[in-house]
């Protein structure tokens, strides 16, 4: 299994709700590295970029005011097949369908406030870590 970055972000909600410590918690007990991290604000240029691909979407303004609602928890997690096994840890997109066991699973029960970002793939991760880290 190849070493991997990717681009995990706790989302606005999680920072409100005081959910940093556990969830990087969970994400070092499972054997990642953290080796970047940071609060930051986003605005809306920001968000934008970082979810073109939902820009036309009828929730986008509703994601928009979400993401930009407060700090976000943006870190670099490094480790054996990091991409797929955070989006596995994490659970998928509609949190319905997230068991128990997972981030969203355990956290969510929102759609949109769904706690956590990973990137999907080795690109999408290069991007993002540009993005967010310079
Ligand atoms: P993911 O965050 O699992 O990578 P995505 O990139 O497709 O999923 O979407 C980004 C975020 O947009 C997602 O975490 C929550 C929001 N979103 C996606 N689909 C949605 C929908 N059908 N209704 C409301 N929000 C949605
Ligand atoms: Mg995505």
């Amino acid at each position: 299994m190849p070493h991997e970055k990717t681009y995990i972000m706790l989302k606005p909600d999680a920072v409100k709700r005081r959910l940093i410590g556990e969830i990087v918690s969970r994400i070092e007990k499972k054997g990642y590295h953290i080796t970047q991290a940071k609060l930051m604000t986003l605005d809306k240029t920001v968000i934008a970029e970082h979810y073109a691909h939902l820009v036309d979407k009828p929730f986008y303004p509703k994601l928009e005011a979400f993401m930009t609602s407060g700090p976000v928890f943006g870190m670099v997690v490094e480790g054996e097949n990091a991409i797929a096994g955070m989006r596995q840890m994490m659970g998928p997109t509609n949190v319905f369908e997230a068991s128990p066991g997972t981030i969203r699973g355990d956290y969510a029960t929102n759609v949109t406030e769904n706690v956590i970002h990973g990137s999907d793939s080795a690109e999408n991760a290069t991007i993002e870590i540009k993005r967010f880290f310079g």
